[in-house]
């Protein structure tokens, strides 16, 4: 393996802080809004043509890398071996339609199936959390410190919306069990809370791209990143993921046991 972990982590600094650029332009432009899997799922000219962009990019300073990506530009990625990218280009699209702020761009990238580099932009602060397992975690050049271990019921917890209207999985029970919940609509800036210790749980289903950085910043810190059955993620799969500190998260497992 040639690319080391500094490397990669300076090429998506620098990558990310051009996208981030590009996007404050675009949050204030005409879009050209779709809909996917449903009337909330959006998709703008700007989350393809920031995709494209980034896919391009990649490919020509990592040829041999795979790419999985959620607008079409990247790979048909079947297996983990090697160097992997995980390329969200907009990270809460809804958010930057209706609210023009609250959105970020994320890069995973993994070595044979384990966490190597992430970065996420939170677009409209100009703050890049990046970093890995073999470099600590940064706010920009800033180093932060593990968050605290604290349980559930001294916390905060960030659930998607759908799942707690739907009290999918015994959220609700888990809300009840904490100090209250939060929701933000974008899974990058949850990350970026949970890594400060604003909030500690961290429960949506997640898409690929919505987890890879993320998962990689939060388990350098010390934090856990599981399914609903405790077990670790697969990152080629969508599914419900619960992160946050380990005791919180322990806390969280016993109560979804109880859902029906
Ligand atoms: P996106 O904007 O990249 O689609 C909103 O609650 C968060 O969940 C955002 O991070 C959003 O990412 C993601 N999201 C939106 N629709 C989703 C879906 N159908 N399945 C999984 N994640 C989704
Ligand atoms: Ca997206």
């Amino acid at each position: 393996m040639k690319e080391t972990s500094q490397e990669i982590d300076n090429f998506l600094v620098d990558l990310l802080s051009k996208v981030g650029q590009s996007l404050r332009e675009d949050v204030n432009k005409n879009k050209n809004i779709d809909t996917k899997s449903g009337p909330n799922d959006l998709v703008t000219n700007f989350d393809k043509s920031t995709e494209k962009n980034v896919v391009g990019i990649i490919k020509e300073q990592y040829p041999d890398a795979t790419i999985v990506s959620e607008e079409g530009y990247g790979d048909d990625v079947t297996s983990m071996k090697g160097l992997v990218f995980f390329v969200d280009p907009i990270d809460g699209t809804m958010n930057f339609v209706k609210c023009h702020d609250s959105f970020a761009s994320m890069i995973g990238v993994y070595l044979d199936g384990k966490p190597f580099v992430g970065a996420i932009i939170n677009v409209m602060e100009n703050k890049i959390f990046h970093g890995g397992p073999e470099l600590g975690v940064f706010e920009n050049e800033r180093k932060l410190a593990a968050p605290i271990d604290q349980t559930l019921k001294d916390g905060l917890v960030i659930i998607s919306a759908p799942m707690v209207l739907a009290d999918y999985d015994n959220t609700q029970e888990v809300v009840g069990k904490s100090s209250g919940l939060r929701v933000l609509g974008c899974a990058g800036l949850v990350f970026e809370h949970l890594l400060k210790g604003q909030e500690v749980i961290y429960m949506s289903y997640l898409r690929p791209w919505d987890l890879a950085a993320g998962r990689v910043l939060c388990e350098t810190l010390g934090l856990a990143v599981v399914g609903v059955d405790g077990q670790p993620v697969n990152m080629l799969q969508s599914q419900v993921v619960i992160a946050g500190t380990k005791n919180a998260v322990s806390d969280v497992l016993k109560t979804v046991k109880n859902s029906k």
